[in-house]
């Protein structure tokens, strides 16, 4: 599957550890398909994440189902699951594995690294990498672990440095605050709570779609 900035747009990232009570990640994942998301990230982390067969069967329902939207399925961090069911890419993080590592195996995938801030840019080595995800923009419901916000003008300062390197924002995105992130000149939005919890998924996704179209 080749890669374009414009599958940035709206990418929908979500494991099971994101889905409200009485819903299941194969009906969300729907919805978000239906409505008009332009990528789609496996993220299981957490505690109570699937590992093992368990997983990798739940990854392949989910591929299958993007393929039948022509949406591009990513894995995160989960280089031996993503070559095996031949996944169409990979988003590591800094502390993952080394994406020079990666190259060979994904040579004809995407490969998606996070940059939170201007020092882990000038030491990335970004040759073989198709896109950056930028943040937390905003203070976020979905990472434990997350650093403090850059906000959106760690958008605007790697524009400056990259050029038209694809690149995607995320963390805390939401309806009242995308436009920040369209006009500081990211090529989309990353969001897991924001379409995982929405109570109407259809118009989420549409009022995102507005800001990149
Ligand atoms: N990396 C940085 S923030 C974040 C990840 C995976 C979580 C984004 O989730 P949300 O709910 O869109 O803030
Ligand atoms: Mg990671």
């Amino acid at each position: 599957m080749s890669f374009k900035a414009t599958d940035l747009k709206i990418y929908f990232i979500c494991g099971t550890q994101d889905i409200p009570e009485h819903q299941t990640i194969q009906g969300i994942l729907t919805q978000a398909l239906e409505a008009g998301i332009t990528m789609f990230q496996f993220r299981e982390k957490g505690d109570k994440a699937l590992t093992g067969s368990k997983k990798e069967k739940l990854a392949k329902e989910l591929q299958a189902l993007c393929q039948s939207y022509d949406v591009p399925f990513i894995v995160n961090d989960d280089v031996s699951l993503a070559k095996s069911i031949n996944a169409d890419g990979i988003h590591v993080g800094q502390d993952d594995e080394d994406v020079r590592a990666l190259a060979n195996d994904f040579q004809e995938k995407i490969i998606g690294l996070s940059v939170g801030n201007l020092n882990e840019y000038e030491k990335s080595d970004l040759t073989n990498v198709d896109y950056i995800g930028v943040g937390p923009m905003f203070e976020t419901p979905s990472k434990s672990d997350a650093s403090a916000p850059v906000g959106p003008d760690m958008i605007t300062q790697l524009r400056q440095k990259m050029g038209d390197f694809p690149m995607v924002a995320i963390g805390g995105i939401n309806e009242e605050n995308v436009a920040l992130i369209a006009n500081a000149g990211a090529d989309g939005i990353s969001v897991i709570s924001a379409i995982s919890k929405s109570n109407n998924i259809d118009n989420t996704v549409n009022e995102f779609k507005k800001y990149f179209d």
